[in-house]
């Protein structure tokens, strides 16, 4: 079984690590400590197929992204995070999509725009609509907002990745049997090959160790999320950087109560009921 490469990339301090580390671990990390890049595994099934997943939590800050290039060239699908409460991190995934776009050469590269940090309702400065402005302008890139502190649609996110990841594939073998008929006998001569092995190359190799489309799904996320009845921590973390114990804290703490339980979909998220998924089964391994 091969890897699935996600990559989350983000300003410093949007809460990368806290996604990460909740979507693998099930922990919220309260303190601040800048990513070099951490690397972490993790094994999901969805549909009733069982992915490998390899994340790679990046650096946020700017004297640690010099790895960039490199880690997108290798990811398979980006999760693209900014902080509700900060412009200017959504201002900087504008240039960080447009990279992403240039170096895997294709504008049909899966991803997921994340607004964190939905819990921080008082300090919020970047609306929902906000959100899906720019998920519009992207071509409908699905946007959900999250809040790693309430663990509010931190699944969701990396398995819509997946997914898009999985549809990608199996649009690029349709793609070259469409060009290359033969290709497709070969395919129905041999049983045994999946149509979720790797069609683009660059896809597949170098990425370093330790370091959609439809509807437009937007779901906010200053509730608690049901955590799969499934989940079980079976992960593996491979941290490059140690973690600074005398961090400074983060203000998450402070809020935690002034989370709202709402969830909403399209423009409407006082009114709106949590958007109920078409998706199939999914076991968080
Ligand atoms: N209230 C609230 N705070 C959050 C949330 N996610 C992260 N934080 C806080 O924001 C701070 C930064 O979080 P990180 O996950 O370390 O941010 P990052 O994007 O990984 O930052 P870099 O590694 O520097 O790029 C930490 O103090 C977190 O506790 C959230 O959903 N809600
Ligand atoms: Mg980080």
């Amino acid at each position: 079984m091969r890897d699935y490469k996600l990559v989350v990339l983000g300003a410093g301090g949007v809460g990368k690590s806290c996604l990460t580390v909740q979507f693998v671990q099930g922990i919220y990390l309260d303190s601040y400590d800048p990513t070099i890049e951490d690397s972490y595994r993790k094994t999901i099934e969805i549909d009733n197929k069982v992915f490998d997943l390899e994340i790679l939590d990046t650096a946020g800050i700017a004297q640690f992204t010099a790895m960039r290039e490199l880690y997108i060239k290798s990811g398979m699908g980006f999760l693209l995070v900014y902080s509700v409460t900060d412009q200017q991190s959504l201002d900087e995934l504008i240039a960080l999509r447009e990279q992403v776009l240039r170096i895997k050469d294709t504008d049909r590269v899966p991803m997921v725009l994340v607004g964190n940090k939905a819990d921080l309702t008082d300090d919020r400065v970047i609306s929902v609509e906000d959100g899906i402005a720019v998920s519009s302008k992207w071509g409908k890139v699905p946007f959900y907002e999250t809040s790693a502190l309430l663990r509010s649609n931190v699944d969701e996110v990396f398995i819509d990745l997946v997914r898009q990841i999985i549809r990608n594939e199996m649009e690029n073998v349709a793609r070259s049997e469409m060009r290359n008929p033969s290709l497709a006998n070969l395919k129905n001569n041999n049983s045994s090959r999946s149509v979720s092995q790797p069609v683009d190359p660059k896809n597949s190799a170098n990425f370093r160790k330790h370091a959609r489309m439809g509807s437009l799904q937007v779901q906010t996320g200053s509730s608690r999320s049901n955590t799969p009845s499934k989940l079980q921590n079976s992960s593996t973390t491979n941290k490059t950087q140690k973690r600074n114990e005398t961090s400074r804290s983060s203000p998450a703490a402070a809020v935690k109560s002034k989370s709202s339980n709402s969830a909403v979909k399209g423009k409407s998220p006082t009114k709106s009921k949590p958007k109920k998924k078409k998706s199939s089964p999914c076991t968080i391994l």
